[in-house]
């Protein structure tokens, strides 16, 4: 028996030879493979097994292209600033910037057990004024450019955290740090308009190799759609009002008209009897977190007391308010089509108002209507000049023909809104503007930058609207840059997605002093090919380092105008029973313990074997035992066989380019729990082969080449022990060849009647008759009736039907 597999040894041997010899080198002539993890924020409770698995993953894909020949650039760095740093550090009653120093240094000595690949020369950390002076230049370029510009409005607020938030960070009217509601406050605030490239942020998502549903997630929220505004007089005012529809097919079947409480003319419509109740609704409705209007079961609403004119018809039809109606969506009013529309058949069958179809499938109308018909496809009825119509055709074409008519335009929508940039918190990027009271808003002169975020002693958020830097006169007040008279600094902070729409650029030339990234440099390593991470980014980070990236291409910092070329989402791991891992629920598993006594490579392994990638999957440690053992076989195979001097057979060589196309295929799938599984099944396989006369080298060789990104230092060790004295990533992947795996003899079993009475060994290509023969002669004796039928089910079986 040889010498048993010991994990502790293997791993603390090729750790240090590689650190002396590292595996990835640029040599300048390898073609780059640039594979992003998405950066992790600081934590204080360190990294859990679920995080690991993310960056196993990434390491398993690096290293599979490092085999394939590329340089790699596999960096990582920390997403430091912002809420959860900053409300950890007020937790523990810690400086942000001390909590955040020690945070680092704990998960990094986590990830280092990983054996990752990562470069750390590259590392990057949004909290160093190096790091940030470029996304405070960013912001100073776009300012520049008037995509940075001051609003005041009412925004989503959220009162645990004091501070306002993006519209992308308010989840079913709930935070997305702390999940208490949202509430409205109007401040002014610092915007970047995303919207002005809405229509390249759909277009390109056409170029991108990302999963389907996060492309949907993104055109979804982009949201663009097409349709008319068109103008209603009021009934004995002056006034008009002004609808967008995306069905303006369905006009002659608008029997009301709801404007949003918030709308500038809800007040003012009403009417003496109907004043009380039309300022209390208005008054109650303001009082509604976005919660509560998301949530109401039942729609509300009230009469106004006024009417509008159907301009096609001269239908009088009330308007009333509501608030499924979105004040900043389209005009905030829109005209209600029950019969078609869910909302307005709900709101009509409430309320008691007429609904008319318009739109019949089939030319019928529906006696009684239970709920809308909302398909765009059927006939169009009680339509006036439009009767006889197919709606899918009208609903394209009524746009241009109310234009026509002079009530109103074709118009296109977006649901997309710019990008509240303003926090009212401490622990961020201070944005580089200063206010002069008679040159207004002045960047920072760029030879200025990084403007320093200053040390404080209170840093707890204010929850006036202010930032704390607010308090810090010294800093506030400050001069010109223009004019040289006294001026005050802008105090709020960007939010924690300024750094991470940009830091995948900055990997590639982190200590550049000159510029955010060289061009050299930027054309040569960039974009990224492959980005892994958690699917809960897709319309934030994702959408808004896209969005960077189009502007940096705009301005010629970089030539490419999409950031990720390819994404891959993995699921969470969770505790027992779907659990979301949480220091709070007390089912935190933390990788270190089971690095200890399994290893590094066990621990690897057992990440991608407890489930499918893409999928959320339960923990549960016991399975670590069978990936332990695994490894310990697959040890106890190679050093047994690889001195036997074993000639390779037909059945070997066909073992080892079956094994090479399995994994090769799955891990391109990224199919990488059966990748494991899969090799679990050839261990057993070659197992056997070595009890019935041995294994040859070529084999093992391949095993273990293939075994590498996923335990590469059992496969490093293996690999010397086979004589090579170059690391196992300098082997290259192996290629199949698909005609030497098939399989050249097989047994098939014959049946008469049903009931197998023989077996014959055939060539996997013999011809139908020849088969049909050799059959025939096999079962000659048990057949007594005449034969009616022969069926050979290629490579399959025979049977033969005799009566
Ligand atoms: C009449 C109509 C008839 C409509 C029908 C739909 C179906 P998207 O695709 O989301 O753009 N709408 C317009 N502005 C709104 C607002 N501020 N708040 C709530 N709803 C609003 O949908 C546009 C449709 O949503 C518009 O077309 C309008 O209702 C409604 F059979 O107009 B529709
Ligand atoms: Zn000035």
């Amino acid at each position: 028996m040889a010498t048993p597999y010991n994990h502790k040894a293997i791993e603390q041997k090729w750790r240090n030879k590689w650190q002396e010899h590292p595996v990835n080198v640029n040599d300048g002539k390898k073609e780059k493979y640039y594979c992003l993890d998405m950066f992790p924020y600081p934590s204080g409770s360190g990294l859990h097994v679920g995080h690991w698995r993310g960056y196993v993953i990434s390491d398993v894909w690096s290293r599979y292209k490092l085999l394939q020949g590329y340089y790699i650039i596999h960096p990582m760095g920390w997403d430091a600033f912002g809420l959860p740093a900053e409300n950890y550090a007020i937790k523990m009653g810690v400086h942000p910037s001390i909590s955040t120093e020690s945070n680092i240094k704990n998960i990094k000595r986590q990830i280092n057990e990983i054996a990752a690949i990562y470069d750390w020369d590259m590392e990057v950390n949004t909290t160093d004024p190096e790091f940030y002076k470029w996304t405070q230049w960013i912001f100073v370029q776009m300012f520049k450019k008037g995509l940075a510009y001051e609003k005041e409005m009412p925004i989503n607020w959220c009162p645990s955290c004091k501070t306002g938030l993006a519209n992308e960070e308010v989840v079913n009217g709930c935070c997305e740090r702390c999940g208490a509601p949202v509430t409205k406050k109007n401040l002014k605030q610092w915007m970047l308009k995303i919207t002005a490239y809405a229509d390249r942020l759909l277009a390109d998502l056409d170029k991108l190799d990302w999963p389907e549903k996060v492309k949907k997630m993104q055109s979804d929220w982009i949201g663009k759609s097409h349709g008319a505004e068109v103008d209603f007089a009021v009934d004995g005012r002056e006034d008009k009002i002004t609808v967008y529809t995306t069905r303006p097919d369905t006009l002659y079947g608008a029997t009301f008209m709801v404007l949003a409480p918030e709308h500038a003319l809800a007040k003012e419509l009403a009417t003496d009897e109907t004043r009380e109740a039309v300022e209390d609704y208005i008054f109650k409705a303001s009082m509604k977190s976005s919660v509560d209007r998301l949530q109401d079961k039942e729609k509300t609403g009230v009469f106004t007391g006024s009417y509008a004119i159907n301009p096609l018809n001269g239908a009088k039809v009330p308007i009333w308010l509501s608030d499924y109606v979105l004040a900043d969506y389209g005009t905030g009013a829109i005209m209600c089509v029950p019969a078609h529309d869910d909302r307005d058949f709900e709101f009509a069958t409430k309320f008691n108002i007429p609904i008319i179809q318009v739109i019949a499938k089939d030319g019928k109308e529906i006696e009684n209507m239970t709920e809308a018909y909302t398909d765009a496809s059927g006939i169009m009825i009680n339509s006036g000049d439009w009767n006889g119509m197919e709606s899918s055709v009208l609903k394209e074409e009524a746009p241009e023909m109310i234009e026509k008519m002079g009530f109103g335009k074709k118009t296109t929508n977006y649901k997309l809104r710019d990008w509240v940039f303003s926090r009212q918190r401490y622990w961020g990027e201070p944005i580089p503007i200063v206010h002069c009271p008679d040159c207004g808003c002045v960047p920072v002169p760029e030879d200025q930058l990084p403007l320093k975020l200053p040390e404080v002693e209170k840093y707890q958020p204010t929850g006036t609207g202010e930032s704390p830097l607010a308090d810090i006169e010294e800093w506030v007040n400050t001069t010109c840059p223009v004019c040289g008279k006294p001026a005050k600094r802008e105090t709020n902070t960007m939010p924690q997605w300024a750094g991470s729409s940009w830091y995948f650029l900055r990997y590639v030339d982190n200590k550049n002093t000159e510029a955010l990234v060289s061009r050299e440099k930027a054309d040569k390593y960039l974009p990224v090919d492959m980005y892994i991470g958690g699917v809960e980014h897709a319309v934030l980070h994702l959408l808004y380092s896209r969005f960077y990236t189009k502007f940096l291409y705009d301005i010629g910092a970089i030539d490419f105008d999409e950031p990720f070329k390819k994404l891959f989402n993995q699921g969470m791991i969770t505790g027992k029973n779907g659990i979301k891992m949480s220091k709070s629920k007390g089912n935190v598993v933390s990788p270190d313990d089971l690095v200890r006594d399994y290893g590094c490579d066990s621990l690897r392994l057992y990440e991608l074997f407890v489930g499918p990638p893409e999928l959320d999957s339960e923990w549960d440690e016991r399975g670590i035992d069978g990936v332990y053992r695994f490894l310990n076989r697959f040890y106890n195979l190679v050093m047994d066989q690889k001195d036997k001097g074993i000639k390779e057979t037909k059945e070997l060589v066909k073992i080892r380019h079956k094994l090479v196309y399995d994994i090769t295929t799955r891990l391109e799938n990224f199919s990488l729990n059966t990748v494991i599984s899969g090799f679990m099944e050839y261990n057993n396989k070659l197992n056997e082969m070595a009890k019935k006369g041995g294994v040859d080298k070529a084999t093992l060789e391949t095993a273990v080449v293939l075994m590498a990104p996923f335990a590469p230092h059992i496969a490093e060790e293996l690999w010397e022990e086979l004589g090579h004295t170059e690391s196992v990533f300098e082997a290259g992947w192996p290629s199949y060849d698909e005609d030497k795996m098939k399989d050249d003899e097989l047994t098939i079993p014959v049946q008469v009647n049903g009931k197998t009475r023989a077996t014959i060994v055939i060539a996997a290509d013999e011809a139908k008759d020849q088969v049909l023969a050799k059959a025939k002669a096999a079962v000659e004796s048990k057949i007594t009736a005449t034969i009616r039928k022969e069926i050979y089910v290629p490579g399959k079986i025979v049977n033969i039907v005799a009566k």
